[in-house]
């Protein structure tokens, strides 16, 4: 089993990148902003509480987004692996990931950090939020979401740094580009499926 983090700023690529992960590699997507965004539209109960976080460019806190993805992973016994997509976001959600895979035997083999300046985030999220009608996807929100990744997601890097697994990739050129980069990365563990 390969099991792959996305890691990086808000706008920086992750899910646009994964998309591309998953067609190539055939590895289980588990995006914790789609799983937030698919509660909120649905209006459950976690989806009301995780709304009134996501609408202020906060982090939901890390006991929702946790129990989350332990189910999600338990829905897929049979995946080739798994790329998990804005997931772990702060240090806690890092450990708890690290035990639920060791309780499965298996572990995070690469984690492949997006890096792009911040002038490109904001003007690549803006953008988004012209068509996607994203309540998160305005200056005000996205600013906040960016100082947010600098106050709580960023340690999670050192957190994987510190066992090897970290890769920092250039984010900011095109998505062909960057796809190219991440295969690169990847091809060294897993062959296309
Ligand atoms: P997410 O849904 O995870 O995603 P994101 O931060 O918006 O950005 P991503 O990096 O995936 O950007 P994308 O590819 O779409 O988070 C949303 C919110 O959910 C968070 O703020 C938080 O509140 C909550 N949340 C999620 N996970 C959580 C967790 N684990 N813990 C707590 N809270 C959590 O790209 C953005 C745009 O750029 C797109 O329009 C795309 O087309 C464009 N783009 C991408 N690559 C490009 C390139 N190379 N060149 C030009 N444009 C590009």
């Amino acid at each position: 089993m390969f099991n792959l983090i996305l890691f990086g700023p808000p706008g920086s690529g992750k899910g646009t990148q994964s998309q591309n992960i998953v067609n190539t590699y055939k590895l289980a997507h588990i995006s914790t902003g789609d799983l937030l965004r698919d509660e909120v539209s649905r209006q459950t109960a976690l989806g009301v509480e995780a709304r009134k976080y996501m609408d202020q460019g906060l982090l939901v806190p890390d006991e929702v987004v946790i129990g989350m993805i332990s189910s999600k992973i338990d829905d897929m016994p049979e995946a080739r692996g798994f790329i998990f997509d804005g997931f772990p976001r702060t240090k806690e959600q890092a450990e708890a990931l690290d035990k639920l895979l060791e309780f499965k035997e298996t572990s995070i083999e690469l984690v492949l950090s997006l890096e792009v300046p911040e002038e490109e985030l904001v003007k690549r999220l803006l953008g988004r939020g012209q068509t996607s009608g994203r309540s998160d996807d305005t200056e005000e929100v996205i600013t906040k979401r960016i100082k947010e990744y600098h106050a709580k997601t960023s340690v999670v890097a050192n957190h994987y740094d510190a066992f090897g697994k970290l890769v920092r990739l250039k984010g900011d050129g095109d998505i062909a580009a960057t796809f190219k980069l991440i295969t690169q990365e990847i091809d060294k563990y897993l062959q296309p499926a």
